[in-house]
């Protein structure tokens, strides 16, 4: 086992080397949950803490982070983060105004959505605005298709729907096309899992790995009720070539992106609102309009314009959520986690 095939990329090598002698080691954060971590080096998984300056500067590590390790008697000690080649946030509910970090260093992100009821376009829209936004590369997984009779319109939907992402339509339990999700890991690549509870993340996960390692849900009528099966993430080793992160299922995603990233990601009507005869046009009913032209002769979905428009909103708002208190907050809480920590050290060692 090597850290290239751990994950890590030429340019995080090369910041760990400049910065850091041979003193100290690199490890990938395989689990966290609260104050507890755990990290995957070249030489295995170990327990592990971090240091009360990381605290300080809320730089808390994510699974999937890069971090620089100080082997200390007992226990391997987190000093530092590298820095991320993508992070794939949501807006955190507790602490308003921060964000909660999904994973990181990731190269793709699978949206499993099920062909049953979970099918939603508009969410699948959001969770593809926030991936683009964690600069990871988008990928969809519509998965169930056995559990449906009939499924071609709903995949035309999703086509239409989100261009230039690649889409892939299994059925993970009938094993039917599992082989194309295998096909785009290579050696060092990350991808994490996201999507409702109960659509099959897990399963997937478990075929990648090549062995039951994750817990799956075995009632399927369990899921409606919003149990979720798996309730931490966990960073594992494919069969193969690759890295899968397993995550808890989401009910909704709250956007963190920022206006820019979901004009990129409306791209098209950008463009048409450009064109409208009046600069300040609000695209409702004013003459000239390009937005409703499009939207009236079909061009533009009329969906997709109700979501961006409700995309906006949401961000707006978040925007104004923001608070310097919140953060504050957030830094007392892990203040109060490092000090329980001090405190358990002390009568174990
Ligand atoms: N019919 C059908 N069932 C599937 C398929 N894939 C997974 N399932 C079933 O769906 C249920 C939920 O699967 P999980 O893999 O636990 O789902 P998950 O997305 O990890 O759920 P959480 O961990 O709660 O977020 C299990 O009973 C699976 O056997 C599929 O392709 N078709
Ligand atoms: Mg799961
Ligand atoms: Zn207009």
């Amino acid at each position: 086992m090597n850290l290239y095939q751990l994950g890590i990329k030429q340019a995080q090598l090369n910041y760990f080397k400049e910065k850091y002698s041979n003193d100290f080691q690199l490890g990938r954060i395989s689990f966290v949950a609260k104050n507890h971590f755990k990290v995957l080096t070249i030489s295995g998984e170990f327990k592990a803490e971090i240091t009360q300056k990381l605290v300080h500067n809320d730089a808390i590590p994510a699974i999937g982070d890069w971090v620089v390790i100080n082997n200390l008697d007992d226990f391997k000690l987190i000093i530092d983060i590298l820095p991320r080649i993508s992070e794939l946030k949501r807006q955190s509910k507790k602490h308003e105004s921060l964000n909660q970090y999904i994973a990181t260093n990731l190269d793709e992100v699978f949206v499993v959505m099920g062909l049953d009821d979970d099918f939603n376009l508009n969410r699948l829209e959001r969770y593809i605005i926030q991936i683009t936004e964690s600069r990871a590369n988008p990928v969809v997984i519509l998965n169930k298709l056995d559990a449906v009779d009939y499924y071609d319109d709903k995949v035309k939907l999703v086509e239409d729907r989100v261009v230039d992402v690649p889409i892939i339509v299994t059925s993970v339990t009938k094993n039917i096309n599992v082989e194309q999700i295998k096909n785009r890991f290579y050696e060092g690549m990350t991808a994490t899992l996201v999507g409702s509870s109960g659509v099959g993340k897990s399963s997937i996960a478990n075929i990648l790995i090549g062995n039951d390692a994750l817990k799956i849900n075995s009632t399927r009528e369990s899921d409606s009720k919003g149990r979720h099966t798996t309730t931490h993430r966990g960073l594992y080793l494919l069969e193969d070539n690759g890295i899968i992160i397993d995550t808890p299922g989401m009910r909704s995603l709250s956007l963190s992106a920022d206006k820019e990233n979901i004009d990129n990601s409306f791209g098209d009507i950008k463009k048409l609102a450009q064109n409208c005869k009046f600069k300040d046009c609000a695209h409702k009913d004013e003459p000239g309009c390009k937005v409703q032209e499009a939207i009236l002769s079909g061009v533009l979905d009329v969906n997709r314009y109700d979501n961006y428009l409700k995309v906006l909103k949401e961000v707006a708002f978040n925007e104004s959520k923001t608070s310097k208190k919140a953060a504050s907050e957030k830094k007392k809480e892990w203040k109060n986690v490092a000090k329980s920590n001090r405190k358990r050290n002390k009568v174990k060692y």
